[in-house]
Parts: structure tokens; sequence; C-alpha cells
């Protein structure tokens, strides 16, 4: 079996990327989804309180403007109604073939094409790939002794379990970054007592979320381009918060003030309050942005716990101290397995070489799209394309634009191979490591966006618009280009 492409995951990557392909006139593709539903992490991550802290009107596609956002950030159910929605209506349905779990691509040089590997099904052939299968796709459970030792339901905030009820259980929470700032003031209506294990304190900064009115979303339908005004502003409104949290300057200053009054305003207990300090400057690690967490955590029935773990036990956690913290249910909101593989599968490109292996140490890629060495196969969300103040779906839209540019030269050329140059790749990322150094990302704290020895492969130190503008145009000379008939003549 053979397409012209393979698009690998059926989330807000790959549904934009084949509404893109199909725009573009190419209809001979297909979506892999090992799943039986579209929506990657919106389908995965329904935890109570699951929403986008970006406001939706960046956080969504330019393409295609919603004007009836209920809120300023939505929740999950309603952005994968929106990615149901979009893939309904640009006509995507049909590409897409879901339990389709891909174990593994090897490029035939000869041919010119990948070969896919797909599990308990044939192998599938495609001239070019798009891998979108998202970086925060696998959950992450801890490396905490004792940890299949517990007797009662473990649950992790990535795959929740909507049948167990909380009603008056004993609910401990691990974690207490992005995910859990959500989920734990949503436990505090439900159980009888949560006890929120914080190992990290991060910087949390006031959300404000607001009510889209009917008049608003009237004037979004009704007058020409107040959707994409609305967007332009909460675009640039967000750019501006880059100077404050990408590099480690006086502006960062500026956002720990905000963090702190919030902190000061929110938690009257000064113990609480120390407890709470983050000891790393802001935007190291992600920005936490909630007005729910601190209240919640100072409700009668909830309780922060700061000493560190030492042991899960068969009835609850074993601090470090000697306590034990009797619970019903574990909540592990531990985050993802971000590059632990080196890839979400093997890739062998060119002479066998294996990406996986390459990345061992800390992906790299061309303008986060290609790599040398893996001719015709593009990234979304790849190496260094986090934004870290702007929404992910602005990278990712001029991501898309740029690989369905780029596959159209292949199939317009009837080119064999398209392949990133080594020396543009090493060059382009030798200036981003030398940026990346003055981040607020490498300022010394741990977190997912760099490796265990502190390779940062995840962010881009720049402005979104710097990003985006990058990626406006394939230029060819950055490329080598193979055409087909080459290999016969
Ligand atoms: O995961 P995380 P997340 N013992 O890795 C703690 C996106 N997202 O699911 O900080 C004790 O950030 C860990 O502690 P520490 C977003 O990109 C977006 O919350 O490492 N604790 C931390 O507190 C985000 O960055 C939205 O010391 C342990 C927590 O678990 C990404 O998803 C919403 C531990 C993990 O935090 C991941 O966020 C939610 C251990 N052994 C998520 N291991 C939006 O709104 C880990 N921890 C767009």
């Amino acid at each position: 079996m053979s397409v012209d492409i393979a698009v690998i995951g059926a989330g807000f990557a790959g549904i934009g990327t084949a509404i893109k392909l199909r725009r573009k006139g190419i209809r001979d593709f297909a979506i892999l989804e090992r799943d039986s539903a579209i929506g990657g992490t919106w389908r995965d991550n329904t935890y109570p309180g699951a929403a986008c802290d970006i406001p939706s009107r960046l956080y969504s596609y330019g393409f295609a403007p919603n004007p009836d956002w209920s809120h300023t950030y939505s929740g999950s159910a309603e952005i994968l109604r929106y990615i149901e929605t979009i893939t309904r209506e640009h006509g995507v349905m049909s590409h897409i073939r879901f339990g389709h779990n891909v174990t593994g691509m090897v490029f035939d040089e000869a041919a010119g094409e990948w070969e896919i590997a797909v599990a308990g099904r044939p192998a599938l052939r495609a001239r070019a790939v798009v891998l979108a299968s998202g970086p925060l796709a696998n959950a992450s459970w801890p490396d905490i002794p004792g940890l299949d030792t517990f007797t009662g339901h473990k649950i992790h905030s990535a795959r929740w379990d909507h049948d167990y009820d909380f009603t008056g259980k004993r609910v401990a929470v691990i974690g207490t970054g992005a995910s859990a700032v959500q989920i734990v003031p949503e436990l505090v209506e439900k159980a009888a007592a949560v006890k929120v294990f914080q190992r990290t304190p991060g910087w949390v900064l006031p959300r404000v979320n607001r009510q889209t009115s009917a008049l608003v979303r009237e004037i979004y339908r009704r007058v020409p381009g107040a959707q994409e005004l609305a967007r332009a502003a909460w675009f640039y409104g967000h750019e501006s918060v880059a100077l404050g949290v990408v590099w480690n300057t006086p502006l960062t200053r500026v956002v720990e003030l905000v963090g702190k009054a919030q902190l000061r305003r929110q938690v009257a207990d000064p113990w609480l309050r120390r407890q709470l300090t983050p000891d790393f400057r802001a935007g190291c690690k992600r920005l936490l942005m909630t007005d729910d967490f601190y209240p919640a955590l100072q409700r009668a029935n909830c309780k922060l716990v700061t000493w560190p773990i030492a042991r899960i036990a068969p009835h609850g956690i074993r601090t470090a101290e000697g306590v034990e913290h009797l619970a019903d249910c574990l909540v592990f909101a531990t985050g993802f397995e971000v590059g632990k593989a080196g890839t979400p599968f093997p890739v062998l490109g060119r002479g066998g070489r294996s990406l996986g292996d390459e990345w061992a140490r800390g992906a790299y890629a061309y303008r986060s799209v290609a790599v040398s060495g893996y001719p015709n196969l593009f990234l979304t969300f790849g190496p260094n394309s986090g934004p870290g103040h702007n929404s992910a779906l602005i990278y990712m839209e001029a991501q898309i634009d740029y690989l369905v540019r780029a596959i159209g030269i292949i199939l317009d050329r009837d080119l064999r191979t398209l392949e990133v140059r080594r020396d543009r790749q090493d060059r382009y990322n030798a200036g981003l490591q030398r940026r990346l150094a003055a981040t607020t990302w490498n300022s010394g704290c741990r977190s997912w966006y760099l490796t265990a020895d502190g390779f940062n492969a995840t962010m881009y130190p720049g402005f979104a618009g710097q990003y985006t503008h990058q990626l406006r145009a394939v230029r060819l000379d950055d490329y080598a280009a193979m055409p087909r008939r080459a290999r016969t003549a």
C-alpha cells in the first residue's frame, strides 16, 4: 500500500496539516492515528478543570477562526469540538486511518520512499512523511519507589478515569505543574480530603477568564475583520510578554512582581506563602496561569505537603520525615515523557542512521521542521519550537504552511528526495544554542524543557514573529533536491 504523503497523528497538528494539504489540491495522503478518535492532547487530557491557558482566539488556527468561543480561555471539551468541527468542515475525516499505531519508519533510498511499519497491519509506503505525533503524547509515571505496591486507585492526569467517584475520598495529588493547578480546584469540591505533594513551587500568574457575551459573538460573526483584530491584539500582547519571560533580563522581575502580588493577595498565611514562593527566575519553568489554585490550597479539606516523597506505600505516601499520608486515590499530575527515547518510534534515515540515536542527548533540526539525513521527512512541534510566551498554534500553523510548501515542491518537481543541507542545519543550531544560553530557561532550574545534561531542545529563543518569519518560504538553496528520474539515468 502506498500514498504520496503519510501524516502521523490526528491531533491539532495532523489535522491542520491535512487541511492545508487538501487546500493545496493534494489528495493522496493518509493520517495514521493510533487511537480510535481524533484530537490528540485534547482527546486525552480530560481531567476535571482541563482547559487551555492561552486565549482561544490565539489557540486556534488563523485560517479557521471561531466566533463562538464561550470564554477567553476554553475548556478541553470545547477545544476538542473545535478540532472535530474543522476536521469535518474541511473534508479530512475520510483520510484518517484509526487504530494505526506506527512502530517504526525506514527510508528506502533507491525508491525515495519511507516504509512505515504499523502494528498488526501491512506496512505503508509514502514519498513524504509528516511527523505530527506531538511531544506531550505519552504520560510520565514518576520513578518513585513502591509505586506498584499501592492498593488504592491510581490516575494520571493525561488518562483520566471518569468512572472513579471522588466523593468522600482521600486524594493525594503528586505534582504542581500546569495540569495540577487546574485539577486541584476541582478535586477540593468533591473529595473529603486532598493532599497536594509539591516538589518545586511554580510562578503563578492571574488568568482572568471571562465568558464571551452574546453581543461580542454577534460582532465577531458579523463585522468583517473583528476576529482578526482581536487575534492580532492578543498576539502582540503575548509578544510583549516575551520580553519578561524569554530572556533573563530586568524585565523578568516585572513578571515576578505580578506573581508575588498574586501570592500576597491570595495567600494570607506567611508559612504557606513561603512554601509557595518559587526559588528560580520566572519563566524558567512553565508559568502557571490560574486564579483558583491558591484559594483551593487553603480550603479546609486541602493541605500542601512539601516534605519530599520517600516512597509510595500500600495505603498512601510516605514522606521523608517518616509520616504516612493515607489516600484512597493517587493522582499523578507528573507530566509527560519528553524526548526520553529520542523519537516516538525508531526512525531510520539514509544509510540506516537512527534519528533516535542522533537525538539521544538532545534533539535538533533545521528550523524545527527538517533533519539532514532524513529526506522528505517533516516535523511539527519539532526541536526548539516551544514558545514559552505565545500560542503553540501560531508556531504550528507556520510549520504546517512551510512543510506543505516543501511537499508541494517534492510533488510538483517530481523529486526523489528533498533533504536539508547539514551545514545549514548546523549553522542554524549553533545560532540557536548561542541565543538560548541567555534565556530564562537556561537560568538554573530543572524543567522538562532541558535534557538531563541541560541541553535545551525544546524552546525557541525569540518572538513568535521571528519564528514564523523564518518559515515564510522554503529556500531551496538550504536543501539538496534529487529528481526521481536521476535514479534510472
Ligand atoms: O507536567 P509538568 P504537567 N516526585 O511536567 C512533579 C502542557 N500543559 O502535566 O517541578 C514529586 O509541568 C513536578 O515537580 P518538579 C504544558 O506545556 C498545558 O503539569 O519537577 N513530584 C511538577 O510539579 C506543560 O508544561 C496546559 O519539581 C514530581 C509536576 O510533577 C506540560 O503540559 C495545561 C515527580 C509535573 O509538571 C506539562 O504539564 C496543562 C516526582 N518523582 C499542561 N515527578 C495548557 O493550559 C514529577 N513531579 C495549555
